[in-house]
C-alpha cells in the first residue's frame, strides 16, 4: 500500500522507453515546430482516435481557444459551470459572453433540454463538456445545434480514449478539445489537441497556433501555441501503453462501485450504456443529511491519513468574478448542489484494490 495517495498520479513509460525515444532528438537538434515526433503523434492519434484531422498544441486550454478562433466564434457561446475554469477562461479571453446551461444529475454533463431557452440570436456556438469522461448527450445537442445554425465545441479534456457504440468521443461535434496535462488518462507532460469534423479547419489552425504565419504571408494575429518535440515523444511512449492504463484504472473503479454503490447518502456518476469509458475520474457525490457528513468532512477525514481528494469542480466557473454572472449559480441549481457536494477520490494507473479498499474503509468508518 502506499504512503502517500494524491487525487491522481502521472502514469510513466519505461524510462529507458523514453529516453530511446529522444535520442532522434537529440541528435537531429529539432526540438519543436513540428518535428518529426509531433507529425508521428499526430499520425498515431489520428489512426487511436478514428479520425482524419488533429492538431497538437501545447496543452488543452491553447487548443480550445485555437478553435474558437478558428471557427470564428461570435457572441454567446453556451456551456456549462460545472468544469475546470479553463473551459470558461477561453470563452471569455476570447471575447466572447459565457450563457451558463445546468446540468444533468446523473451524469454531470449539460442538459440538452435547458439548452434551447438561452439561445438567442447572438448564439454562435454550444461548448458542452464531457466532464469526468462522461460523454455528453450528442444526438439531442447536434440536433438543437443544427435546428439553429449552431457550432458544437466538445471540450473533450476529459474524454480521451471514451467510445459510444465504437465510435470514438473525437468524432463528435464541429470540433472536440483534448488535454494531454500530466493529470490525464493519456498525457505528454503538458499537451492538447483540436480535432475537427471538417478537415479544411486543420491548416487554419495550425495558423492560428503559429503566429498567424502562412509561408511568407502573415494573415492573423495568431498567438504560439506548439506542442514541442519532447512532449510528442513523451505522448508516443504513452500511447503505446494507453490500454493497461485504462484497464488498471478501471479495476480500481469497479473495486470503488463494489464498495460504495449502494452506500446511503453516496451517489456516484451513472454508469453510461454503451460507453466504453476511460475511468478518468472517480467523483462521488455526499448528502450531508443522509450520509452524515459532508463532502468537506470526508476529505478532511482522508487528509489525516495521508489521502487526497479533491474537489472537482468547486466553485462553479460562474462564480468568478468579473464573468458578469453573478445570479448564474442559482440559475443552474443542479450545478450548484453537485459542485457543493462532489469529491472526486484518488484514481490512477497503479492505484490497485488494497489502496481502494483503505479509502473506503475510512469512508465506510466515518
Ligand atoms: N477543460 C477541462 C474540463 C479540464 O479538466 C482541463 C484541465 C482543461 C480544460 C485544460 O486543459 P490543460 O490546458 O490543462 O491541458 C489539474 C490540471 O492542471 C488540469 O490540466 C486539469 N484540467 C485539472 C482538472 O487538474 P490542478 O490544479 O488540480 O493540478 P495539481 O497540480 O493540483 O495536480 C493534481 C494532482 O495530480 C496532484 O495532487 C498530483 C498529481 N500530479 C500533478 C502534476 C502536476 C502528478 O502526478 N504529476 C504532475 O506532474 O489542475
Amino acid at each position: 500500500m502506499d504512503d502517500k495517495i494524491l487525487v491522481t498520479r502521472s502514469s510513466m513509460p519505461p524510462f529507458e522507453e523514453y529516453c530511446n525515444e529522444i535520442k532522434e532528438i537529440w541528435n537531429n537538434r529539432w526540438l519543436t515546430n513540428s518535428g518529426v515526433k509531433h507529425q508521428q503523434l499526430e499520425k498515431e492519434l489520428c489512426a487511436f482516435l478514428g479520425v482524419s484531422n488533429l492538431a497538437l498544441c501545447v496543452n488543452g486550454h491553447h487548443a480550445l481557444e485555437c478553435i474558437i478562433e478558428t471557427l470564428g466564434l461570435t457572441g454567446e457561446v453556451i456551456t456549462t459551470p460545472f468544469t475546470f475554469v479553463s473551459t470558461t477562461n477561453a470563452i471569455v479571453r476570447k471575447g466572447l459572453k459565457p450563457v451558463f446551461c445546468d446540468i444533468k444529475p446523473d451524469d454531470f454533463t449539460i442538459d440538452p433540454e435547458k439548452i434551447e431557452a438561452l439561445i438567442t440570436e447572438k448564439t454562435s456556438a454550444i461548448m458542452p463538456v464531457h466532464v469526468y469522461g462522461n460523454l455528453c448527450d450528442d444526438d439531442a445537442i447536434e440536433k438543437i445545434a443544427a435546428k439553429h445554425g449552431l457550432k458544437v465545441i466538445y471540450d473533450a479534456a476529459h474524454a480521451f480514449g471514451v467510445f459510444k457504440n465504437g465510435k470514438s468521443s473525437a468524432r463528435l461535434g464541429d470540433a472536440s478539445m483534448f488535454s494531454f496535462h500530466a493529470t490525464k488518462v493519456f498525457h505528454s507532460i503538458e499537451g492538447g489537441a483540436a480535432v475537427f469534423r471538417d478537415d479544411k479547419y486543420y491548416s487554419l489552425l495550425n495558423q492560428w497556433k503559429n503566429f498567424g504565419i502562412n509561408g511568407e504571408a502573415l494573415e492573423l494575429f495568431g498567438g504560439n501555441a506548439k506542442m514541442n518535440e519532447f512532449a510528442a515523444a513523451m505522448g508516443l511512449c504513452n500511447l503505446r501503453h494507453i490500454e493497461e492504463a485504462i484497464a488498471s484504472r478501471k479495476e480500481a473503479v469497479t473495486r470503488y462501485r463494489e464498495r460504495l454503490e449502494n452506500v446511503r447518502g453516496i451517489t456516484l456518476s451513472a454508469v453510461q450504456k454503451d460507453v466504453q469509458s476511460n475511468y478518468a475520474y472517480f467523483p462521488a457525490v455526499f448528502d450531508p443529511e443522509v450520509f452524515g457528513f459532508s463532502r468537506n468532512e470526508v476529505m478532511e477525514a482522508l487528509a489525516e491519513k495521508g489521502i487526497g481528494a479533491r474537489k472537482y469542480f468547486y466553485p462553479l466557473t460562474s462564480s468568478v468574478s468579473g464573468f458578469g454572472c453573478d445570479n448564474a449559480a442559482k440559475e443552474t441549481p443542479v450545478a450548484l448542489r453537485v459542485s457543493e457536494n462532489v469529491l472526486c477520490l484518488p484514481l490512477y494507473e497503479g492505484l490497485g484494490t488494497e489502496n481502494v479498499d483503505r479509502i473506503c474503509d475510512i469512508i465506510l468508518s466515518l
